[in-house]
């Protein structure tokens, strides 16, 4: 007999349910849910490392004060993509199929979702830089409110680490910590609004519209995570595993990639209207413009 079919009791002796870190560690998943997941999961490193390549050759275009963007976009899939492929490998190892189903603590190795947090912290400050960069703030304001945004972005991120270790039925240490991480939450949302108004502010005419886009966008992309963490309370079924994982990486793929293509696709906009030819050029699809570059012999 597979010792993997017989799961320790989180209720009883030794181990309490804090120790299983994570629910993927106490639900039996069937083949749909555990492909589902590993589907779900190899999508979201695939895209993150696909687009390393977009956003090295989108920097060539841009003008060089603003290249610095797409180059954080690239370093931000770069370090997403090697994070969800190591949560992708965790995931496969974690379970084991008998009996018809995939048994969680395949080989007493356990599956954690811990390594994202750890992955926010380097990711969710270079998306916060971009923004300001993006947007054209002087230096002197830029660090300012760079730093002002990437301080409540810690706190919300650890202390929200900290109490994802109650999602296994510790719910006051679930619900404790989240609410503290929500309130840094709320903190950086404040910080972020300063830098859209900025933002809006200093936008060319023609592009203000995008500054206040933005914004939306920012609410309801990082209002995913929250969503996510809280999940778990719906109970301890293979859909909430599934639908977690799945929440995780639409929140994941809008919130660095989709966002760093609008932020490229700003900053290309942005750059043909300061004069910058090679952003103008890769902008120019008009048949008047298409005969003008031929005729120029471009
Ligand atoms: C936590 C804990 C519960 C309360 C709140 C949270 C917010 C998390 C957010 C994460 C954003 C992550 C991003 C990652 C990109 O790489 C920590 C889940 C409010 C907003 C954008």
């Amino acid at each position: 007999m597979n010792d993997a079919a017989v799961l320790p009791d989180p209720t009883v002796g030794i181990v309490s349910p804090a120790d299983f870190g994570s629910i993927e560690n106490l639900v039996p998943l069937t083949t749909g849910q555990y492909t589902a997941g590993s589907l779900i999961l190899m999508i979201s490193y695939g895209a993150h490392f696909a687009f390393i390549l977009y956003f090295l050759w989108s920097s060539f275009q841009v003008a060089p004060r603003y290249r610095i963007v797409t180059i954080l976009s690239a370093v931000v899939m770069a370090s997403a993509g090697l994070s969800l492929l190591r949560e992708f490998s965790t995931w496969e190892t974690s379970y084991a199929f008998v009996a018809g189903m995939y048994q969680p603590l395949s080989e007493n190795s356990t599956f954690t979702n811990a390594f994202r947090y750890g992955n926010w912290t380097i990711t969710v400050p270079l998306l916060l830089t971009q923004l300001g960069i993006a947007f054209g703030l002087p230096r002197p304001e830029l660090h300012k409110r760079t730093l002002r945004m990437i301080i409540p972005a810690i706190l919300m991120i650890w202390t929200g680490l900290y109490g994802q270790f109650g999602e296994t039925g510790d719910w006051s240490r679930l619900n404790i910590w989240g609410v503290i991480s929500t309130v840094f939450f709320v903190w950086l949302i404040v910080e972020v609004r300063g830098v859209i108004s900025r933002g809006i502010a200093l936008s060319p005419a023609e592009l203000k519209g995008w500054p206040k886009n933005i914004w939306w966008y920012f609410l309801a992309t990082w209002g995913l995570y929250p969503i996510a963490y809280a999940l778990p309370q719906l109970g301890f079924t293979g859909d909430v595993v599934v639908v977690r994982q799945l929440l995780f990486t639409i929140a994941d793929i809008s919130s660095k990639l989709i966002y760093g293509i609008i932020l490229s696709r700003y900053v290309l906009r942005r750059s043909a209207l300061e004069g910058y030819v090679p952003a103008a050029e890769a902008l120019e699809t008009s048949p008047a413009g298409s005969a003008v570059a031929s005729s120029r012999g471009d």
